[in-house]
């Protein structure tokens, strides 16, 4: 075999295992996804505010607002409390009674492509006439003004607080890309005659590289690896 032809088979066989190693880190890091996971700061996430007492109405109906949470209509027997029937996080717990509004958050997070959520709640039964008790957890995002459900979950409280949890994923929800999301609780009863505890309120965001993304870097990793071979 001429040298030449030698030579440049060799290169080229180079080329195909750093290629091969590139393929084969691309593939890792997908398998590794999502990329990257956070916090949503959630205010006021364990109704430890106000802290001064035991206050009903999220939107300060009674003289004292509680930082966080707001409701649409003024509710009559919900908001924050410290002593029975205690709290999992921190000192005060948020209660709600059944036929009051929802509690609502919106945060400052808003809505990328591939970004899934995990919203997690602490909760249990208060007291109710009718048990099991019922917590109905929401995500929302808002749409000037208005809020648009994403998702909702109703689960089942028994009278010691258990974590809750309610998932989303924005790419089964196109319209929600580039709003704000938010949280809204509520309990699930359809009459008045029960109350639940909640607290603990975490919303987690992961976010998943959309497979164009993926064969960009896929691009940018092969390219990489050409300009290594010449050099
Ligand atoms: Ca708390
Ligand atoms: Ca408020």
């Amino acid at each position: 075999m001429a040298e030449w032809w030698s030579g440049l088979n060799q290169v080229t066989e180079t080329h195909i295992m750093t290629t091969k190693t590139l393929l084969g880190f691309a593939v890792a890091l997908a398998a590794a996804m999502p990329l990257w996971a956070a916090s949503i700061t959630v205010e006021n996430f364990s109704f430890e505010l106000p802290g001064t007492g035991k206050v009903r109405a999220w939107n300060g109906e009674n003289g004292v607002d509680i930082p966080g949470w707001a409701s649409d209509t003024t509710a009559a027997d919900s908001g924050v409390e410290s002593d029975w029937p205690g709290s999992s996080e921190g000192s005060w717990a948020g209660f709600l009674m059944g036929t009051d509004p929802a509690a609502w958050q919106l945060t400052g997070h808003t809505i990328a492509a591939g970004d899934t959520f995990t919203l997690l709640v602490d909760a249990h039964n208060n007291w109710s006439a009718t048990t099991p008790a019922h917590l109905t957890m929401s995500l929302y995002y808002d749409d000037a003004g208005s809020r648009v459900t994403a998702g909702s979950s109703t689960v089942e409280l028994t009278d010691s607080f258990a974590q809750y949890s309610l998932a989303f994923d924005s790419g089964t929800l196109p319209g929600s890309i580039g709003k704000n999301i938010g949280i809204m609780l509520q309990n699930g009863a359809t009459t008045s005659d029960s109350w639940i505890g909640i607290d603990n309120v975490r919303l987690d965001v992961a976010a998943i590289p959309e497979p164009g993304t993926v064969v960009l870097l896929l691009g940018g990793l092969a390219a990489l690896g050409a300009v290594r071979r010449r050099r």
